[in-house]
């Protein structure tokens, strides 16, 4: 394909003529019929530009620039190529369209609403940027259709755009093309282009060939601080080629370009760049080309002369009767496409049907719930010893033969993550067929390309990285928890237990800044029973994303009795009650469980009852009832936390004088048990400080502690 997309350089571009109001004089007045098909076409663009303009001066904030740049290309798309129907936005084989630069999204708002899109309506135009509007400032997945993604932050857009154009391909290669055949189209600014995650979005995208990936790059050589020449001289056309793409520059106000350069991108072998010259602000007097236009209201004066260039002398929100005809019957384009689909749906054996359907609504199949009890009676009887990376791969092998949508991968780190489970083949540019994904030392790519192929549907991503990289994950995993969508994070060596690999390897903050992201669940699992059950709870967790932290080193199986029910389910647990009246409560997660235990055995050979709480999983615990959490807290005097970790965040559960048990700064390089040795995190040093405690208690009183833990 890459013959039929000609590599038009910024030299051999059309000149674009004369600047000022001269050079919008192809757009004549909206009342002179017939239309011929290129003006039908200005006043159709002009739409948007009129929304984006009027709505962002109503707001009196926002991007005004980049949706009347855009315009053109975004109607030759949303009229002529987006297959996709208004009246059932939902519908799983429509295209996906993904604002990656999600400060124009105005853009969006306005299309939805030309379009016909019910949950997109005027007065919501209008309320753009307001409180409980469904327009917000960057666009948010879940409050109106048509929102395919949460898009803001630049770059995670196009990276979710690939996890959408491979999930595509994964469900066309169960389903077949009958059912599942389309492509995914974004709009991707110059700041899309320079994040770093871009490079590792575009390079996997174009390793896997992923050739249903269409990006229309806005290339207007304008960003903030002012033109692009201030902080750029690449060459994104031949940065692109050299990532495995077909790229191509157009002229992004000609229309007819546009149309042609999406159309060779449908045939292509490749993901495709299309760069769109555009002029930022486009129609505006003075402000179009510059930065003025990027992220404040044009102002009066300026609108004005925009209508005045533009030929639009429609008052602001209102849309000639014409035009928004032909956006809605542009909207129609592809309900003949859906209708066909729904009987090639229907004509399919029932078995294939319902299971596509049961994939795409995300639910899961009957046989988890029987797979995990059988697996956990066997490990109740066998009691292995360990490590809980390896006790993942075993739910994994457990979890995968009765859960066929799930994906694994690993950014290059697939023996330590123990992610890739018995029978998963890998997934190629060649076959789409296998379920696992070598994402190479991408975990940021990786991290929101997960994000769109759990937004795509039908499949239930997973992947790992060690725990200390999450933090190249992160921006990634915040939008994951804020759009509310089911991706599992693996991220083994979760402490100082990882050893050699030293502090720089080594997580510290890393579970306390995980659990300050709302809506994430953090698992930290003790042993082989609460690995698989913390799994089974991941996979539930279909409102969210879940991060599983294993270990490196072997832990003892502490739960040897079998029950079928969840104990990590409600977050905390006794996992060791008190021989007698409780006096120390011990509170633990992971690998501190096995020390806990062994602690309170030390603090009970000396006299003192003392329990053992087990906290696979904070979040779910402080999802419950006060009343569930005052009595798993307990009422015992003296208080203790023992994790590998900062102490951040314990003080809720042992309160500020509790004793903590744990790191107060970086680890170091040396094997294992030495390390706990230094740190101090040992059965010994908890129960000492347990004992010297209850031999003088601290200052505040137990009743003041839970008082301000409550609190
Ligand atoms: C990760 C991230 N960093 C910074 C910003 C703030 N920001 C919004 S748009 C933008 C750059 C604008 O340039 P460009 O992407 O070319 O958009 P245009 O001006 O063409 O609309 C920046 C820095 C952001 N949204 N995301």
């Amino acid at each position: 394909m890459s013959g039929r997309l000609s590599h038009d350089d910024r030299e051999t571009l059309p000149d674009r003529g004369p600047s000022g109001p001269a050079r919008y004089a192809r757009h004549p007045s909206h009342d002179a019929p017939p239309m011929n098909v290129e003006i039908k076409h200005q006043r159709m663009a002009n739409a948007i530009r009129a929304l984006a303009m009027d709505g962002v001066e109503r707001a009196k904030s926002g991007h005004p620039g980049m949706p009347m740049g855009m315009a053109d290309v975004a109607t030759v798309l949303f009229t002529r190529y987006l297959r996709f129907d208004p009246a059932d936005p939902d519908w799983p084989d429509r295209d996906r369209f993904v604002l990656s630069a999600g400060h124009g999204s105005m853009l969006l708002y306005s299309v939805l609403y030309l379009l016909g899109v019910e949950d997109m309506t005027l007065d919501q135009i209008k309320r753009f940027r307001q409180l409980d509007s469904v327009t917000p400032g960057h666009p948010e997945h879940g409050l109106a259709a048509g929102i395919e993604t949460t898009t803001g932050p630049l770059g995670q857009g196009l990276a979710n755009a690939v996890g959408m154009a491979l999930a595509e391909r994964i469900m066309a290669a169960r389903f077949g093309a009958a059912i599942v055949d389309h492509r995914t189209y974004v709009i991707a600014s110059d700041g899309d282009l320079m994040e770093g995650i871009s490079h590792e979005a575009i390079s996997i995208a174009g390793h896997l060939r992923l050739n249903r990936l269409i990006v229309l790059f806005d290339d207007n050589g304008i960003s903030i601080d002012g033109p692009l020449s201030l902080s750029e001289s690449g060459d994104q056309i031949a940065r692109f080629k050299a990532a495995g793409w077909n790229a191509a520059r157009i002229d992004g106000h000609d229309a007819d370009a546009v149309a042609r350069a999406i159309e060779a991108a449908q045939q292509s072998d490749r993901p495709t760049l299309i760069a769109c010259k555009t002029t930022i602000g486009y129609g505006a007097a003075k402000k179009a080309g510059t930065a003025a236009a990027h992220g404040s209201p044009l102002g009066e004066a300026e609108i004005a002369a925009a209508r005045k260039n533009l030929g639009w002398d429609s008052p602001p929100f209102e849309i000639p009767t014409d035009i928004r005809d032909a956006w809605r019957i542009a909207g129609l384009r592809s309900s003949h496409a859906h209708k066909e689909w729904d009987q090639r749906l229907a004509a399919l054996d029932s078995e294939t049907r319902s299971e596509f359907e049961r994939r795409v609504n995300g639910d899961l199949p009957p046989g988890l719930g029987p797979a995990i009890a059988a697996y956990k009676r066997r490990l109740a009887d066998e009691a292995p010893k360990l490590a809980t990376r390896k006790a993942s791969e075993m739910a994994l092998d457990e979890i995968n033969a009765v859960v066929p949508e799930t994906i694994g991968g690993s950014a290059d780190l697939t023996g330590s993550n123990n992610t890739r489970s018995r029978d998963m083949t890998p997934i190629t540019a060649d076959d789409y067929s296998g379920r696992y994904v070598h994402w190479g030392v991408r975990e940021h790519g990786m991290a929101a390309a997960l994000n769109g192929m759990a937004l795509h549907g039908g499949l239930i991503p997973y992947s790992g990285t060690f725990l200390t990289f999450s933090d190249y994950c992160r921006p990634a995993i915040r939008l994951a928890a804020l759009m509310g969508v089911r991706v599992i994070f693996v991220m083994t060596h979760d402490s100082i237990g990882l050893g050699e690999d030293g502090p720089t390897h080594q997580p510290v903050e890393h579970l306390a800044a995980l659990r300050a992201i709302p809506g994430l669940k953090v698992f930290r699992p003790a042993d082989v029973t609460e690995t698989a059950e913390c799994w089974q709870l991941a996979l539930e967790s279909a409102g969210g994303p879940s991060l599983i932290a294993l270990t490196r080193q072997n832990l003892p199986a502490l739960r040897k009795e079998f029950l079928e029910t969840n104990l990590c389910a409600r977050g905390a647990y006794e996992i060791a009650p008190a021989d007698g009246d409780a006096e120390v409560t011990i509170f633990a997660t992971g690998s501190e469980v096995e020390i806990a235990v062994a602690a309170k055995a030390l603090i009970e050979a000396a006299g003192h009852g003392a329990r053992v709480v087990s906290v696979p999983c904070v979040e779910l615990f402080e999802a419950c009832s006060e009343e569930h959490r005052a009595g798993i807290i307990g009422e015992a005097p003296v208080r203790m936390a023992i994790e590998a970790a900062v102490r951040q965040g314990w003080d809720r559960f042992i309160g500020t004088d509790g004793i903590f048990i744990g790191m107060s700064g970086f680890g170091a390089s040396a094997p294992y048990m030495p390390l706990y040795e230094k740190f101090g995190i040992t059965a010994e040093a908890a129960a000492q400080a347990a004992l010297a405690r209850l031999q003088a208690p601290a200052q505040s009183t137990t009743a003041d502690v839970r008082e301000e833990t409550r609190a």
